[in-house]
């Protein structure tokens, strides 16, 4: 087997990033929805979707203050946003960069049918990926995203052998781009929670998935120290029955992941997948109180509409002061709960107003 690839300096600088992101119950603000995307998102507050109303919403996000920057080390966005410029003609993203959160980049090109599986996809996007990727770290990024959609049906039928394995190439080929351009891969295979499987089945599935990605990484000479994953945690199918505490989602999720995952990798970075804020934080706070010894890797979050569910609530479209002030106490109490959570020592709140709120998107492979 050859080694990871990249010069020493090449791979002290991506395992410096990936360890800036994570660190201290630090987590990631996933805000790279794309349009489309966005425009359900803001569609669901009565705010149409164009570019001065992305800007808007993206500002209030970055311009938060008083200490976001305790629990986000890294926020994901899309192409628009890197480059777009408020009404003063200030980049939306020197609010960030100028507190130490370091800016991460969307660089897939989405979900498209594999022709001939079983209702399964892969994410296109690995043209011409080297070259967005130096432009992307010159103009300031330090780290990526890539995401690929994975379904369970038939109690686990799917995801098929083709459907798993294409998958697993697609994000080591992605992730090895990145790494050599000195941008730090975000591996990021989701399980949809669409279905009524057990969590019994979603943990083989889950297990099974992540086994081929790091076979995939490892083929590839990814250097997994400079790395993150952004795995779904191990829950039952939204439809099952038979429903899971946060301690059974725990247990589960880590035992998939101490199956698969290499201690070298240093952050699971979870996607909150549909699940509620207060669930999200839950499970996640869940896992952090294991025994240390079964978590070799940091254990944080990389939450998109677990982060910002009822920060639009709050927001409303607004523009009086008191509506973008709650915005971002909204956001800065959610970031803070979740850092508790990665450190083990969140207590809980009022399961009230858009918290407990489902989040549950059906079919998110877009
Ligand atoms: C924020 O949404 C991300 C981009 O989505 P599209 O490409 O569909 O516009 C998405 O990849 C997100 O980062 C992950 O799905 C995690 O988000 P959740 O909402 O599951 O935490």
């Amino acid at each position: 087997m050859a080694p990871p690839a990249g010069s020493p300096e090449l791979q002290a600088e991506l395992a410096r990033i990936a360890k800036q992101i994570v660190a201290n119950g630090k987590g990631i603000l996933a805000a790279d929805e794309s349009t489309g995307t966005i425009g359900k998102r803001l569609s669901s507050i009565g705010v149409e979707n164009n570019e001065e109303n992305r800007m808007t919403y993206r500002k209030i996000l970055f311009t938060t203050p008083k200490g976001l920057e305790e629990s986000i080390g890294g926020v994901i966005l899309f192409h628009e946003t890197l480059y777009q410029k408020d009404n003063e003609g200030k980049r939306l993203v020197d609010s960030l960069t100028s507190r130490g959160i370091l800016l991460g980049i969307k660089v897939d090109k989405g979900v498209v049918p594999l022709f001939g599986s079983q209702n399964e996809g892969t994410t296109q996007g690995l043209d011409g990926l080297a070259e967005r990727c130096k432009q992307y770290k010159a103009d300031g990024c330090d780290f990526a995203k890539w995401r690929c959609v994975l379904r369970i049906q038939d109690n686990g039928r799917t995801p098929s052998p083709q459907g798993i394995l294409e998958n697993a190439n697609v994000l080591a080929r992605y992730a090895s781009i990145c790494q050599s351009e000195g941008l730090v891969p975000i591996v990021e295979p989701e399980i949809l929670i669409d279905g009524d499987h057990t969590i019994e089945v979603c943990q083989e599935v889950t297990e099974r998935v992540l086994a081929a990605v790091y076979k995939a990484l490892s083929d590839h000479h990814v250097y997994l120290e400079g790395t993150l994953l952004k795995p779904n945690m191990v829950t039952p199918g939204l439809d099952c029955p038979k429903k899971a505490t946060s301690a059974e989602i725990a247990n589960a999720t880590v035992t998939a992941l101490r199956r698969t995952v290499p201690p070298a990798m240093p952050g699971v970075t979870f996607l909150s997948g549909g699940q509620t804020e207060l669930q999200a934080t839950e499970n996640l706070n869940s896992m952090n109180v294991l025994p240390q010894e079964l978590r070799p890797w940091k254990i944080s979050f990389s939450y998109g509409r677990a982060l910002q569910a009822s920060v639009l609530k709050a927001w409303g479209g607004k523009t009086e002061p008191e509506n973008v002030n709650n915005a971002q106490k909204t956001l800065m109490h959610r970031a803070t709960s979740n850092k508790l959570a990665a450190l083990g020592k969140y207590e809980g709140e009022e399961a009230s107003g858009a918290a407990s709120e489902s989040l549950f998107v059906a079919n998110h492979s877009y």
